[in-house]
């Protein structure tokens, strides 16, 4: 029967887990999920930082609230604290940019009070505000997001800051500061770099930013508890997946099969159906030799024209805070970086000048004086070259001269390496200058090509690169995943009146 067709997910992140999960639900049995490492989660990744548990991959669940699959997975688990479920929480609407109570600190060792850094604030978001428009509107005034916010920034601030013009080289450096937070939000090395169009394709959903009391990898647990126990294949690279392998099916089987997956260590397994879930990052890396034959021209260009860049954290563990009480996001402020411009020229020397600033973990009584550390970039990319001791030193001597106390010491420190993670290649996907919806669209079609004559769904594709309005994020994974694994199911169930088909 139909239902005993072979299907093999490539990659064990929560888009594999839920492909899985939504074909076996509908009866398929012969589903295996082949991963690289030793591990599930793939970007979903739990640590320790001493007794502490930090998040090394995804943070928070953007937009909890009824609509977003990861919340609701997440309730019926009962992984989150009541606040994050009450309803109060699941309203609030603050278009993905939660507005956390800061703390300004600059290279002069000043801290900036709320009448100099509010309206700052509150300026650069109506500008981001404005970046996300374009979508609908069938045009963008310049290529990139950078382009557009610098140069509103250089029309607008005159006038806007007028009233206070001591101030205005200082609030230069913090648009400065602001920009090098939206290249961590969008995982990117420069602003410059993220297409201006195409940014408001990013949606965002209902629901104050909520995370997971005992890691974002309990999520992964249960769900791994809910699937056969042998259906994972660990430590097993795919090298190169042969589609339209017609001709030398495997001998042993005595079936043809139209896929051929060869692992690294030279196993090879016959496959029906293939979704491949692996991260853009590794298919940009080894796009000429993961497919055979090759990926169709349009659908490499999408995989090379869309962006995947680095966002990296840096957990600091302080024996005392030396921010306020309510404070939830420390902000750095370089005041000689009056120029605009959201990246270092001299990455070696002056690499950490992209860190942005710190995100308090809260509550206290739980992580006592833990801060994270945001960086994104090339800079990011190279703080990862450096050993711990290395970062820590840098990290120590800014907080040394940002704080004016110069004997501040943080007692441990834990960093990601999200670029140099050979199944990762970097941290997520962000629409880059020149792409548009089509290109999601076309990393995810699946092969071969509508109208080709050979078995069809062969290679499926699935991953938060896939998603067209949630890329970047879990619920995005996740609801790829299940999307693939509908795009079999309804393959499979005859098109009547009870089971329209929904290809
Ligand atoms: C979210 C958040 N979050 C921070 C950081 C990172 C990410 N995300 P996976 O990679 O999980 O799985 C693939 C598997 O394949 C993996 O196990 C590999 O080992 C395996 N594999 C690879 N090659 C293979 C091979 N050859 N053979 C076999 N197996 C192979 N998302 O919702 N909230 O707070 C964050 C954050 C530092 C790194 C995040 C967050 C992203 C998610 O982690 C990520 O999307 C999913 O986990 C991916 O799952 P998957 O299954 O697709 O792949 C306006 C606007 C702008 C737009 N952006 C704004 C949104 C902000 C996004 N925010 C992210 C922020 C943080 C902080």
């Amino acid at each position: 029967s139909a239902r005993d067709s072979q299907i093999f997910i490539i990659g064990c992140g929560i888009s594999g887990i839920g492909a899985a999960q939504n074909l076996l639900k509908h009866g398929f049995h012969n589903v295996h999920i082949i991963e690289a490492t030793a591990r599930s989660g793939g970007r979903i990744r739990t640590g320790r930082l001493g007794d502490n548990i930090v998040e090394i991959g995804a943070n928070w669940i953007h937009g909890p609230s009824k609509e977003n699959p990861v919340f609701r997975l997440a309730c019926d688990y009962q992984l989150l604290d009541k606040e994050s479920m009450s309803e109060e929480n699941q309203a609030v609407d603050i278009g993905g940019h939660p507005l956390f109570v800061p703390n300004w600190f600059t290279s002069s060792g000043r801290k900036l009070g709320p009448e100099t850094m509010g309206p700052v604030v509150e300026f650069f978001m109506k500008l981001l505000e404005r970046s996300q428009q374009f979508n609908d509107s069938g045009g963008e005034p310049l290529p990139s997001v950078g382009e557009f916010l610098k140069t509103e920034v250089e029309r607008l601030a005159p006038e806007e800051w007028k009233e206070d013009e001591a101030n205005i080289a200082v609030k230069m450096a913090m648009i400065n500061t602001l920009l090098k937070l939206e290249c961590c939000v969008s995982g990117t090395h420069t602003m410059d770099d993220v297409g201006l169009g195409a940014f408001g394709m990013y949606k965002t959903l209902p629901g104050l930013d909520c995370t997971f009391p005992a890691g974002y990898e309990g999520l992964i647990d249960h769900m791994m508890k809910e699937l056969p126990k042998d259906i994972v294949l660990y430590n097993k690279p795919v090298k190169c997946i042969h589609w339209n392998y017609t001709k030398n099916g495997p001998k042993t089987t005595g079936a043809s099969f139209p896929v051929m997956i060869e692992c690294v260590n030279g196993e090879t397994f016959a496959a029906d159906h293939v979704i491949v879930t692996i991260p853009l990052g590794y298919l940009k890396k080894h796009q000429s030799s993961f497919l055979s034959p090759p990926l169709p021209l349009h659908k490499l260009h999408s995989i090379q024209r869309m962006g995947y860049g680095t966002n990296n954290k840096i957990f600091l563990e302080f024996e005392q805070p030396f921010w306020d009480e309510d404070c939830e996001l420390i902000y750095f402020v370089w005041e000689d970086e009056t120029h605009l411009a959201d990246v270092v020229s001299d990455v070696k020397m002056s690499w950490i000048r992209k860190l942005i600033g710190f995100t308090v973990l809260k509550p206290t009584e739980r992580y006592g004086h833990v801060l994270c550390g945001w960086i994104a970039g090339r800079e990011s990319e190279y703080m990862e070259t450096l050993s711990e001791h290395e970062v820590l030193h840098s990290v120590t001597h800014l907080l040394r001269i940002f704080t004016g106390n110069p004997t501040i010491t943080p007692r441990k420190l834990l960093r990601s390496q999200w670029f140099h993670d050979p199944y990762s290649c970097g941290s997520y996907t962000y629409v880059a200058k020149g792409c548009s919806g089509y290109d999601i669209d076309n990393l995810a079609e699946p092969l071969p090509l509508k109208g080709s004559n050979s078995k069809s769904l062969q290679v499926l594709f699935a991953g938060e690169a896939t998603h067209r309005s949630f890329f970047s994020t879990v619920h995005g994974a996740l609801l790829s995943g299940w999307r693939e694994a509908e795009r079999l199911i309804s393959h499979y169930t005859p098109a009547s009146g009870s089971f329209p088909s929904k290809l």
